[in-house]
């Protein structure tokens, strides 16, 4: 626990159950056919970086789109759900969260910010700004991965909680593991908690893939960036700009597929798995899905999950959706 004033504090979270570790992962998903690495893993400084610039190309429009609604339907969501407590799944920077925290602001409604991120640095920067910010703000940064579980997650007992998962983030989870997500989620909310939930919608193939094919290559330079780190962290010898960039949407799965295709065939090895992989020319390594809802997959994916979407607010065209939702009524 550090403390450094009273308002901003940080805290260890740990998982319910013992996390693969990149190199169990990585041995996983590059023995396995089709092979494939954990998206995760994309985000070292390096990578998060790009993925800041990402968010800046013409083609990404997610994020801004998000952002967008956040700051039309802030206020209405505060309103509605009447915060005292707000967890926050992969918070990152917590730029767009301001939106809901000037809401607060606006409408007096004091509450108390719980960032869960792996990141600490990045939590405990951003969590300075904030109680800067909001001299009202209480930061206490949960220091964790939250794909282990949110179980041991210390929010009090008294209070209404609203716990916020933006960003689309949901959608790198394949559909089990999404639902196990929410199922999760909806065992921290009781009676009048809330979830705001952020995720992208199906579209046009020709949109979606251009937003994970930005023309400036900045996408592409991202999914390589996981070869590097794995060149880092396992003494591998992967030749990076030797694969090529493929982002294609599988309609049938509502998916954007991330893969990195050879340019020829080339053995690599791993010294600290002590494994060689013999990639043929054109093999491909999944690097991450992207899943895409519609009205229908989401609504049942909340009933799945035994939740109830309440508001649900839709960019123009149905371009993206917030959708806040309650515990189902048993
Ligand atoms: C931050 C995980 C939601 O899947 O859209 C952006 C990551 N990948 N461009 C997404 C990402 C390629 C992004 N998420």
């Amino acid at each position: 626990m550090t403390q450094s004033g009273r308002r901003l504090t940080s805290t260890d979270v740990a998982p319910e159950r013992p996390l693969a570790s990149l190199a169990d992962d990585v041995r996983a998903g590059l023995l396995s056919r089709p092979r494939w690495l954990s998206p995760k893993y994309f985000y070292d400084d390096r990578g998060s970086a790009l993925f800041e610039a990402i968010c800046a190309t013409p083609e990404y429009y997610p994020s801004r789109t998000e952002a967008a609604l956040l700051a039309a339907h802030g206020r209405e969501i505060v309103e509605y759900a009447a915060p005292d407590h707000m967890l926050e799944l992969g918070s990152g920077s917590s730029r767009k969260t301001r939106h809901l925290l000037d809401a607060c602001d606006a409408l007096g409604q004091g509450c108390t910010y719980w960032p869960f991120d792996v990141s600490a640095q990045m939590m405990l920067d951003a969590g300075a700004e904030l109680v800067a910010d909001y001299s009202w703000l209480s930061v206490h940064a949960l220091i964790g991965d939250y794909t282990g579980g949110l179980a041991n997650v210390p929010l009090p007992e008294a209070g209404r909680r609203l716990i916020v998962f933006l960003g689309g983030t949901l959608g790198n989870f394949e559909p089990p593991a999404a639902t196990a997500m929410l199922e999760q989620i909806a065992a921290l909310m009781r009676d009048g908690d809330r979830l705001l939930l952020g995720v992208d919608r199906v579209k046009d193939t020709a949109t979606l893939e251009a937003a994970y094919d930005d023309a400036e290559g900045v996408t592409a330079q991202f999914n390589r960036n996981v070869l590097r780190v794995l060149n880092r962290e396992l003494d591998a010898n992967f030749p990076v700009q030797d694969y090529s960039h493929r982002a294609v949407f599988d309609r049938d799965m509502a998916r954007i597929e991330m893969r990195l295709a050879a340019d020829h065939a080339h053995r690599v090895t791993l010294a600290a798995l002590d494994t060689a992989i013999d990639i043929e020319a054109g093999e491909e390594i999944v690097t991450e899905f992207s899943h895409k809802f519609t009205p229908d997959t989401l609504a049942a994916l909340f009933e799945t999950a035994g939740l109830t979407i309440e508001r649900h607010f839709e960019a123009e065209g149905g371009a993206y959706s917030l959708v806040l939702a309650g515990k189902a009524n048993p």
